[in-house]
């Protein structure tokens, strides 16, 4: 969405901005820009709580296990639950699926189906929030292909190429909400005293110049020999002219967020850790392809270390595939390490 500002001094609310937006298609129904609004008030609903969440109550474990077999946390449920609410009565939607629940998740009978496809992570790197660790939401935005009715996995299963929209919320020491229409990435932060996503970081553009990497270099021991050379080489191994620093949060949103501002490369690599994730542990729909569109929008690339992540067509819901994000060209390199090293790899 295209976002003249010509006055340094206005106050841009995340509502101007995306009406803004809608105004330079004619052909808008308003749809699209009432579905971002409901999910940034989704967002500072989940702020509310992610701000509270080391008070006893909310802290803890359900011990349940979802569906990719990691344990639910109280706030795990409840940002799923928020975002479904937001959204399953406004007709905006054909079905939404999200990394908390196995199957599609239907809009109710009672309500009418839209045009809208909606796949999200409520509340990622949730394995954090214990220990005062930043988390995030990740959405993505698709048109459905079906034309009427519930929703299908016709519709869901669709390359990250067909994105409409895909943003974040992460929950840091502010709250920040990133997203892209297909036209720049933009970011606002959460006054939480007005309660308003202000817009803090127009036409937002991964630095030339990367300053990090990020991964989880405890797992080195499994990575392929392409993967290993790989990320010596970020360390300035060899002929290589960088030497970066090394940043690792755990939680994806955060690790991102800092690289796509500071400049540098994310990698969730495939590994040989555990034989049930062969692809790497995180999901192609609803945490890769949107942070991929992302990357794309701000200059950068998203691969699984072959093929650009916004190309590769899912064949499940809950798909992981592994992920090398950020810089251009650092994404690119990581491409020709694992196609020199890894050739069992690229068929
Ligand atoms: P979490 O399990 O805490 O939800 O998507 C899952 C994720 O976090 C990402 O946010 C994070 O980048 C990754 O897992 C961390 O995994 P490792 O602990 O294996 O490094």
């Amino acid at each position: 969405m295209e976002t003249k500002i010509t006055d340094p001094y206005q106050i841009i609310t995340i509502e101007r901005h995306i009406l803004q937006g809608e105004r330079s298609h004619p052909e808008a129904t308003g749809t699209l820009t009432n579905l971002l609004y409901d999910l940034a008030l989704a967002g500072k609903v989940i702020a509310s709580n992610t701000t509270r969440a080391g008070l006893a109550e909310i802290l803890g474990r359900t011990k349940e296990v979802n569906v990719q077999g990691e344990i639910v946390q109280k706030l795990d449920r409840f940002a799923d639950q928020t975002i479904y609410r937001i959204n399953d009565h406004t007709g905006r939607l054909a079905a939404m699926a999200s990394e908390e629940k196995e199957g599609i998740i239907p809009i109710p009978e009672n309500y009418p189906t839209g045009k809208y496809i909606l796949l999200y992570d409520p509340l990622d790197g949730s394995s954090n929030i214990d220990v005062n660790i930043p988390t995030g939401t990740i959405f993505a935005i698709y048109h459905r292909i079906t034309e009427s009715g519930p929703g299908t996995m016709q519709d869901m299963l669709q390359p990250g190429r067909n994105l409409v929209a895909a943003g974040y919320i992460v929950y840091g020491s502010s709250t920040m909400l990133v997203y892209s229409t297909g036209t720049g990435v933009h970011g606002f932060t959460l006054d939480p005293i007005v309660g308003e996503f202000l817009l803090s970081h127009p036409e937002i553009k991964i630095p030339n110049n990367p300053n990090y990497f990020s991964v989880n270099m405890g797992y080195s021991n499994y990575w392929t020999k392409g993967v290993k050379k790989y990320v010596d080489y970020l360390q300035g191994a060899g002929d290589s002219l960088i030497n970066l620093s090394m940043r690792y949060v755990g939680s994806l949103v955060a690790d991102f967020h800092r690289n796509l501002l500071a400049g540098g490369v994310f990698c969730y690599p495939a590994d040989t850790k555990d034989p049930t994730k062969p692809s790497g542990k995180l999901r192609l729909l609803y945490e890769a392809a949107p942070l991929a569109f992302i990357a794309e929008q701000a200059g950068g690339y998203a691969s699984n270390g072959k093929t650009n992540i916004l190309d590769i067509t899912p064949e499940s819901l809950h798909q992981r595939t592994p992920l090398f994000i950020g810089n251009r060209e650092l994404v690119l390199t990581a491409e020709e390490f694992i196609r020199h090293n890894d050739p069992e790899h690229l068929e």
